[in-house]
């Protein structure tokens, strides 16, 4: 098991290497080159500039989170092909610079939503939350104008402004697709590019859909433990596998989260875990709260304890934090909670290798 944290390039992150260098137990971190379009090919070129900045701050960059699958691809339009060929290109670039998992999601249009990315929580902390009559009562260029505008400067990751012009066309598109064909062009795009996963050595980790129930009428597929069987069964490489986002899942209470992880890694099919926990006020609102189990619904030492029952020897990193200590950051990736949280992680980790 690898402790990493997500990290922003190019002066994106509040964070810098350095700090997360001295958070005992975190080896590296989990990369993206914000500055190419969706859909093009990543350099060797770009990506190790990036590598080679984080190797040099003493941290490991094999993972990235993430290279976004161009919209074509998730249509099924003609041009997908084009794209999917950048992809393929894509993955060689990263295997050969050292890159060995690749988080990304399937997810039309929206990629994450919450409604609220500073909500107060009573020790004064914020956190980003998520009320689900207010996420219906927004448009989605309003949903999306709130997530940019609340992120103070930052960039959102899946919230790019260059997508917001023909969102509304998009949306109009999926709402007319069965989530059969949805599968299907999941599965072509599969197995286009898990040859190329197998052959430069990048497991491929999709990220399950946040929230895991549909908005806007859009096609939703990694929400639960069954679409998930359904998901892996579409490619059976090792090299197709999962991110499992305990949050992201653990949004619908219906998920079993532990078994969840049992499942999967007894399978060897998560090669990243992002785990963080949440607290729910209604089945379809909840809060992303601290790490401990007692802050939220989700009982962190049994997930944990799932991961390493099954040998997992993948990635994790505590997925996003509150906005503690006054500190300024793009909402949900701040240092001092994150930190927080991989330190309770990584000592459950240790009281587990200990006590067995
Ligand atoms: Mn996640």
């Amino acid at each position: 098991m690898k402790m990493i944290l997500r990290w922003f390039p190019y002066g994106d992150d509040s964070v810098t290497l350095k700090q997360i260098r001295q958070i005992p137990g975190v080896s590296g971190v989990a990369a993206m080159l914000p500055k190419i379009p969706v859909g093009e090919i990543w350099s060797v070129e770009q990506i190790t500039e990036v590598r080679d900045e984080v190797n040099a701050a003493g941290l490991e960059m094999e993972v990235i989170e993430s290279v976004n699958i161009h919209e074509d691809i998730k249509k099924g339009l003609p041009t997908r092909d084009k794209y999917i060929a950048n992809y393929q290109r894509t993955i060689k670039n990263l295997g050969e610079s050292g890159v060995r998992c690749l988080c990304y999601n399937f997810m039309p249009v929206l990629d994450w939503a919450r409604s609220d990315l500073e909500h107060s929580q009573p020790d004064g902390s914020t956190v980003l939350s998520y009320r689900h009559k207010e996420v219906l009562a927004l448009n989605p260029a309003d949903l999306a104008g709130s997530i940019i505008d609340n992120a103070h400067g930052y960039s959102m990751p899946g919230w790019e402004p260059e997508r917001m012009p023909v969102m509304a066309a998009d949306i109009e598109f999926y709402q007319s697709m069965t989530t059969e064909q949805y599968w299907y062009n999941m599965r072509y795009f599969l197995d286009a590019v898990i040859p190329y996963a197998e052959k430069y050595d990048v497991k491929l980790a999709i990220h399950p859909d946040d929230p895991p129930w549909p908005i806007f009428g859009l096609p939703k597929v990694i929400t639960n433990a069954e679409n998930i069987r359904t998901f892996l069964a579409l490619n059976n490489s090792p090299y197709n596998g999962l991110t499992l986002c305990t949050g992201s899942l653990g949004s619908d209470l219906n998920n079993d989260i532990p078994s969840i992880m049992r499942e999967f890694s007894g399978e060897k099919r998560i090669h990243f875990a992002h785990i963080r926990n949440i607290k729910h006020s209604a089945p379809k609102d909840f809060d992303e709260s601290a790490h401990l189990s007692k802050c939220g619904d989700l009982d962190m030492f049994a997930i944990v304890k799932a991961l390493f029952d099954t040998g997992f020897e993948g990635y994790i990193r505590p997925d996003h934090g509150r906005m503690i200590w006054d500190e300024k950051a793009r909402p949900g990736y701040g240092l001092y909670d994150r930190a927080l949280g991989s330190q309770y992680l990584l000592g459950i980790w240790e009281a587990l290798e200990k006590g067995r």
